[in-house]
């Protein structure tokens, strides 16, 4: 995951991170230093964090509905999901009288 320049002692990333499917967040690297006799080492605690990098699904992506005329206001007339993978957000709206609602 991680690779460390034997000559500057910087870290880079070797591929991408993905947080949305990784099974653990945190990597902890131990670096060790040596002259040829005397060593040392430490650890390095790397969190990585989620970011928005998802694009949001709407679930169904079209719905017909009917609506009779004399519905009462408030009347649910359709519902989906919008689901946003990674942050782990559902949102539900339904629609009435032109206008959205959160639920
Ligand atoms: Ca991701
Ligand atoms: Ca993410």
């Amino acid at each position: 995951m991680f690779l460390i320049s034997q000559t500057s002692g910087k870290m880079y990333l070797r591929r991408p991170l993905d947080f949305d499917s990784m099974s653990d967040s945190v990597y902890n690297v131990t670096v060790e230093a040596s002259d040829g006799e005397l060593n040392s080492s430490a650890v390095i605690t790397i969190t990585v964090t989620d970011v928005n990098d998802n694009v949001p699904k709407c679930t169904p992506t079209f719905v017909n509905v009917t609506v009779d005329e004399d519905m009462p206001i408030g009347t649910n007339v359709s519902k989906f999901d919008i689901c946003v993978r990674g942050l782990l957000r559902l949102f539900r709206f339904y629609q009435v009288d032109g206008c959205f609602h959160e639920r």
